[in-house]
């Protein structure tokens, strides 16, 4: 295995629960996938020994990010509505008109494996330019056995072909596909007999739902969770983003990594995510596009102490965003969060929400995830918005082709 000493860094570690853990003068000993040793240059270890050695020239180096949210994989786009939305329609009267994201689902389903997987490809790269080293892949515009599929398929070859690590959530019970309508409980249960195949055939690392008043209720959320559960499945849901359906309550029964949107989560949804220790992921991207006006309970998830993890929420109806850098501006001046609180929020508590302990933070044993940055603190990074000072990303071990 390959041993590289990335020197000349300024490293913010994240390492301790609080602190940026800013490093002067530091150095990554990189061996193969995973890092080694972490710290200041002057403490390396005498017998540490490289084959190569980088010299960042006092770049700032922080974890790699982990986008812990995406519906990365579809066809189509739809500028069209958000055009509609500006005329007045709202997002919920456009889906139960049978456009919103059953339009993404025609679109998806019309295309071919080799265009979703041109497109996804473009929009992976995209991320992976502003530091991205995780990204997590939702389905949900299939919706079907084959279609679902399919789309999952996509998104294993980009992590197979890009250096990005990929973890996929099954996110069938996304919307009712119109040729279930007036069916929702049968689709459910067709929902429930496609996920072992698709789980047999390792296209799943956890189960996610929309629990809402224009998608599954929460007694339908439930069955999904169940048949999760029956796999050993880990799973995470899109709750009270429009509506308080008690989504968040479910989901903590059954142990989630994760709820995610959370705009209308009331105080017994915080307090049984922090009772089943569930990270918050807030998605500033879609409050923003959706132009909502009740932000999450921040300083009631943070009074509880749960963990709050920030992503783009990447699709193309409510968050056509490809800026994981713009994400943590939007997390501070739209959330009130801290610099800090964001950068974490997209780092080792973005990891947290996929079940992810190897990673998010610069210590020995971690995955030698990171990103250099022509910046002088890590402050700016929530500070600049539409501008990218990313120079180099590397993801478990092996660099970004420039
Ligand atoms: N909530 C969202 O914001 C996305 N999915 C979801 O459950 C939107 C997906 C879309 O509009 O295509
Ligand atoms: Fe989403």
């Amino acid at each position: 295995m390959t041993t590289t000493l990335w020197r000349g860094a300024r490293l913010v570690t994240l390492a301790d629960a609080r602190g940026w853990g800013l490093v002067e003068r530091g150095a990554l000993l990189v061996d193969g996938a995973t890092i080694a040793w972490a710290g200041a240059e002057a403490d390396l270890p005498p017998s540490a020994r490289a084959d190569a050695e980088i010299d960042l020239g006092g770049a700032l180096v922080t974890p790699g990010l982990v986008d812990c949210h995406t519906h990365l994989v579809y066809a189509g786009q739809r500028a069209g509505e958000f055009e509609q939305r500006l005329e007045g329609a709202s997002y919920e009267d456009i889906a139960r008109a049978g456009g919103g994201i059953r339009s993404t689902v025609a679109a998806t389903r019309a295309a071919s494996d080799a265009t979703l997987f041109a497109m996804a490809r473009e929009r992976a790269l995209a991320l992976m330019g502003e530091g991205v080293t995780t990204l997590e892949i939702k389905s949900g515009y299939g919706l079907s056995a084959e279609h679902e599929a399919r789309c999952l398929r996509v998104a294993r070859r980009l992590g197979s072909e890009l250096p990005l690590d990929v973890r996929t959530t099954c996110l069938s019970a996304h919307a009712l596909p119109p040729e279930y309508a007036g069916r929702a409980d049968e689709y459910i249960d067709a929902v429930c007999a496609w996920l072992p195949a698709l789980h047999a055939e390792g296209l799943v690392d956890a189960v996610d739902a929309f629990c809402e008043r224009i998608a599954f209720s929460v007694a339908q959320t439930r069955r999904v969770f169940e048949a999760a559960r029956s796999l050993g499945l880990p799973v995470k849901l899109h709750a009270e983003q429009l509506s308080d359906s008690g989504g968040a309550a479910l989901a903590a029964e059954f142990g989630a990594l994760s709820c995610e949107h959370l705009e209308h989560l009331s105080d017994a949804g915080v307090a049984a995510m922090a009772r089943a220790r569930s990270v918050a992921v807030l998605l500033p991207g879609a409050y923003y596009f959706l132009r909502e006006t009740q932000a999450p309970p921040v300083a009631a998830l943070r009074a509880a102490g749960v963990p709050i993890a920030i992503a783009t929420d990447h699709n193309p109806g409510s968050s056509p965003t490809l800026s994981p850098l713009l994400m943590l501006s939007m997390a501070c001046t739209l959330f009130r969060l801290t610099p800090e609180e964001a950068l974490r929020g997209m780092t080792v508590h973005a990891a947290r929400a996929l079940g992810l302990r190897d990673r998010g933070t610069l210590a020995a044993g971690q995955r030698a995830d990171f990103a250099a940055w022509d910046v002088a603190h890590p402050n700016e990074l929530a500070y600049w918005f539409g501008r990218n000072p990313c120079v180099r990303v590397i993801a478990g071990g092996v660099e970004r082709p420039a």
